[in-house]
């Protein structure tokens, strides 16, 4: 797979860390948080950054217009309902890229807004209208695409795109697309509009988020939505980290351009603006996403890594661990590790005294660093060694 995809351009991230994030349960940025993750996020290379409307709140409509003024290279897209209200404040605000959205599904649309289909496709005109006329970058999204019928949502592009709309966004608000769903509708938007950008957002209720978005850009979306952890409503979205070692998999030419090494100091930043620790399984920073504990893994990446690991560590700045203080360690492990305590290679007999000790040791607990050095110089000294 080359850079581009099915004829589209090339693929952008839009970090939603600061809209969609701030809509997760645990997040309540400060305004000096959100300055500040602006710039770090800046500073990694993503391509645009998705603001929240500058109506939600008074430290919103501030934040807006600071982020703004930051004039980062990233482009600043502001989140807005389809309301005039909301588009006058964030074009006062200094915005030029708008990212409009309206509930096409009948979940949305005729439950929770009670609205018909003209009224629906009046407000997406008058908005999107609006809103170009007033020179700004317009993309236009179907909330709850993946439940709303085909010619409806199509119907709706329509309406948008005569309006002028530049991208079209197809999010899976509720998480329950599948990637050949995903790949489905993005094949058929692409279709009818050859010329426009189209953007996917995907929620993760199931676990999909981040298989559906890489879906997404294969079958020609190009603009891909995250977040930093994948934070957001619910258990969140398609995480940066995630997609990002997805598509370096794939091809590290995709990714090239992001500073992959500040992804370590940006999920620590999110984590700790959110009162969390990084979560366990977090691709690539994780705590111990690049430690091997089994023997059999252990002694096969101390010879040759690449056969039990996805991405080198250094591409993220990190290091391979190789865990001695568990009770499935083995015996190269244990070697290595000796030799790394003892500054010199250790005799066989050692290794073998070592590994009996902590094999022993870690049968009830598991044991740190410190603990392991500690096992293995009492074993050693005790078999009268050093
Ligand atoms: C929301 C819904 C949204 C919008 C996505 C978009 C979703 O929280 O406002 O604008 O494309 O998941 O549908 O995040
Ligand atoms: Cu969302």
């Amino acid at each position: 797979m080359g850079t581009r995809n099915m004829g589209n351009g090339p693929l952008r991230i839009l970090d939603s860390t600061l809209r969609e994030g701030e809509q997760f349960a645990d997040a309540h940025f400060t305004q000096a948080d959100r300055a500040r993750l602006a710039l770090a996020l800046d500073a990694s290379g993503i391509d645009e950054l998705e603001l929240p409307s500058p109506a939600v709140s008074r430290s919103a409509t501030a934040s807006v217009a600071e982020i703004i003024q930051l004039r980062l290279a990233a482009q600043v897209r502001v989140h807005l309902r389809c309301h005039p209200a909301d588009i006058e404040m964030a074009l006062a605000a200094g915005a030029t890229g708008l990212n409009l959205f309206l509930g096409t599904s009948p979940a949305l649309a005729g439950q929770s807004l009670r609205r018909s289909w003209p009224q629906l496709a009046r407000q997406i005109r008058d908005a999107v209208g609006l809103a170009v006329s007033a020179g700004a970058f317009v993309r236009f999204s179907a909330e709850d695409a993946f439940r709303t019928p085909r010619p409806r949502l199509l119907a709706a592009f329509d309406v948008a795109v005569e309006a002028g709309a530049r991208r079209l966004g197809v999010p899976d608000t509720v998480g329950i697309a599948t990637p050949a769903m995903v790949g489905a509708t993005v094949r058929a938007v692409r279709r009818r509009y050859p010329g426009l950008s189209v953007e996917f957002h995907g929620h993760n209720d199931t676990g999909c988020a981040v298989a559906n978005s890489v879906a997404a850009w294969e079958a020609g979306a190009d603009c891909l939505d995250v977040t930093v952890l994948g934070i957001g409503e619910r258990v969140g979205i398609t995480s940066l980290g995630g997609l990002l070692a997805r598509l370096y998999t794939l091809n590290p030419e995709l990714v090239a351009r992001y500073r992959l090494e500040q992804l370590p100091g940006l999920d620590a930043m999110v984590a700790a603006m959110t009162g969390m620790t990084v979560p366990f399984n977090q691709p690539l920073t994780a705590a111990h996403a690049f430690t091997h504990v089994a023997g059999v893994h252990t002694n096969a990446v101390l010879r040759s890594p690449g056969t039990y690991e996805a991405i080198d560590p250094a591409v993220v700045g990190r290091a391979r661990v190789i865990s001695v203080g568990s009770r499935l360690t083995g015996r190269h492990a244990v070697a290595n590790f000796l030799a790394e305590v003892l500054g010199r290679e250790a005799a066989p007999a050692e290794v073998q005294i070592a590994t009996e000790a902590l094999k022993t040791a870690a049968e009830g607990r598991r044991l740190d660093r410190a603990a392991t050095t500690n096992v293995v110089r009492a074993a050693l000294s005790a078999a009268g060694g050093n």
